[in-house]
C-alpha cells in the first residue's frame, strides 16, 4: 500500500482556535501526522511518497473562484489591514439574511468561515494546497490501476464547502479527490466515517447522483457540526437519494458502530461505484479528547476488513483524530484491515 503525504502539512501551525468563547490551543496539530508516519513504518505498511502538484484546476471543479481567490490572499492582505499576524480570525460572521459579500480584508473571513476553529495562519494556505495535492495523487494512484492508496492530509477537509471553511478545513480534499475520479463518467462513493459529519463534502455533491456521499456520526443534535447532517438530508434535485447520513448515539460501542457500518457498505454496493474514497477520522476511538463515541483500537482493522470486502479501488483520506498517542495505531490499524490480503 503506497501513502502519501508532504513535510508542508507542518506550515500549517496556528496558535490557537476559538471555542466556547476562549482561546484554546488547537487540537488539530502537526503531530498528529507524525505519530501516523512513525506508526506506518514500525508496522512495515509500504512506502511514503511526497505528492505530485497538479495546479489549481483540479481545485475549481469543487470550489467557488472568489472563495479560492480569498483563500490564497487571506492572510497577506489581514496582516497588511491591522490583523493579528498569529492567525486570521473574524468577528462578524455572515448568516442568513446579513451575507452580502463584504470584501474588506478584516471582514472577509467571516464571509467564508462558518466557525472559529479554522484560524489562517502563515503558511495555512501552501499547507492546504499539500494537502489537497496529497489527495490528488492518490486519486491518481488509483487512476494507474492501485488498489488502494492512503493520502495522509493535513489540514483535513470534510468540514469544507463550496465557499466555506470551518472544523479545521480549508480544501475538501476527499471531494476534490472524488470529483478528479468521477470526471471521466464514472460513478463514485465517499464514505465518511470521521466521527463528524462531513457537512462540505455533502454539500458539494448534495445535487448529484453520479458521487454517493454516505456519513457516519455523532448525532448532531449533540455534536458538531450541528446544523447539518440529520437523517432527513437525502440530497436534492437529481441527487435525491444519493446523500445517506447514519448519526449514532452517544458512547456507540464496536458491536454498535459495525452494525451501522455494514448498513452503509450495503448501500454503497448498491451504487456499484468504479472507486471508493473513504474520508478515515479516528476521532470515533474511545479516548478522543473532543467525540464522544467509544470503538476501541480493535474496531479499526474490522472496518477496514469490512471495506476491503466491497472490491473496490480505495482511496483513504485522512481526516479527524485527537488523541494523539492512539492515533498511529489507530490508522495503521485500519490500513492493515484494508491492505489486500489481510
Ligand atoms: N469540543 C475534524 O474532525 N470544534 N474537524 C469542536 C469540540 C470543531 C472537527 C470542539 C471540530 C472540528 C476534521
Ligand atoms: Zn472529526
Amino acid at each position: 500500500m503506497i501513502t502519501v503525504v508532504s513535510p508542508k502539512h507542518a506550515l500549517h501551525n496556528p496558535p490557537h482556535e476559538f471555542y466556547d468563547g476562549r482561546l484554546i490551543p488547537p487540537y488539530e496539530s502537526p503531530a498528529r501526522v507524525d505519530m501516523i508516519v512513525a506508526a506506518i513504518e514500525r508496522a512495515g505498511l509500504g512506502p511514503l511518497l511526497p505528492p505530485r502538484e497538479f495546479g489549481v484546476a483540479p481545485l475549481h471543479a469543487v470550489h467557488e473562484s472568489a472563495y479560492l481567490e480569498y483563500l490564497e490572499s487571506a492572510y497577506e492582505r489581514w496582516v497588511a489591514a491591522g490583523g493579528n499576524p498569529a492567525a486570521v480570525l473574524p468577528s462578524t460572521l455572515a448568516v442568513r439574511w446579513m451575507s452580502q459579500p463584504c470584501l474588506h480584508p478584516l471582514v472577509a473571513p467571516g464571509y467564508y468561515c462558518f466557525d472559529l476553529s479554522a484560524p489562517i495562519a502563515a503558511g495555512t494556505y501552501q499547507a492546504a494546497r499539500a494537502s489537497a495535492d496529497t489527495a490528488l495523487t492518490g486519486a491518481a494512484l488509483l487512476l494507474e490501476g492501485q488498489p488502494l492508496a492512503y493520502a495522509l492530509c493535513r489540514p483535513p477537509g470534510h468540514h469544507a464547502g463550496t465557499d466555506l471553511y470551518g472544523g479545521y478545513c480549508y480544501l475538501n480534499n476527499a471531494a476534490i479527490a472524488a470529483a478528479y475520479l468521477a470526471a471521466p463518467g464514472e460513478r463514485v462513493a465517499i464514505l465518511d466515517i470521521d466521527f463528524h459529519h462531513g457537512n462540505g463534502t455533502q454539500q458539494i455533491f448534495y445535487q448529484r447522483a453520479d458521487v454517493l456521499f454516505v456519513s457516519i456520526h455523532a448525532d448532531p443534535a449533540r455534536e458538531y457540526p450541528y446544523f447539518s447532517g440529520y437523517a432527513g438530508e437525502r440530497g436534492a434535485g437529481a441527487g435525491l437519494g444519493y446523500t445517506l447520513n447514519f448519526p449514532l448515539e452517544a458512547r456507540v460501542d464496536d458491536v454498535r458502530y459495525l452494525a451501522v457500518l455494514d448498513r452503509a457498505l450495503a448501500a454503497i454496493a448498491e451504487h456499484a461505484p468504479r472507486f471508493l474514497v473513504l474520508s478515515a477520522g479516528f476521532d470515533t476511538y474511545g479516548g478522543d479528547p473532543i467525540g464522544d463515541l467509544a470503538l476501541t483500537s480493535a474496531a479499526y482493522p474490522a472496518i477496514g476488513r469490512r471495506v476491503a470486502a466491497l472490491g473496490l479501488p480505495t482511496l483513504v483520506v485522512q481526516e479527524g483524530g485527537y488523541a494523539v498517542e492512539a492515533l498511529g495505531e489507530n490508522a495503521a490499524g485500519l490500513l492493515r484491515g484494508l491492505a489486500p490480503g489481510a
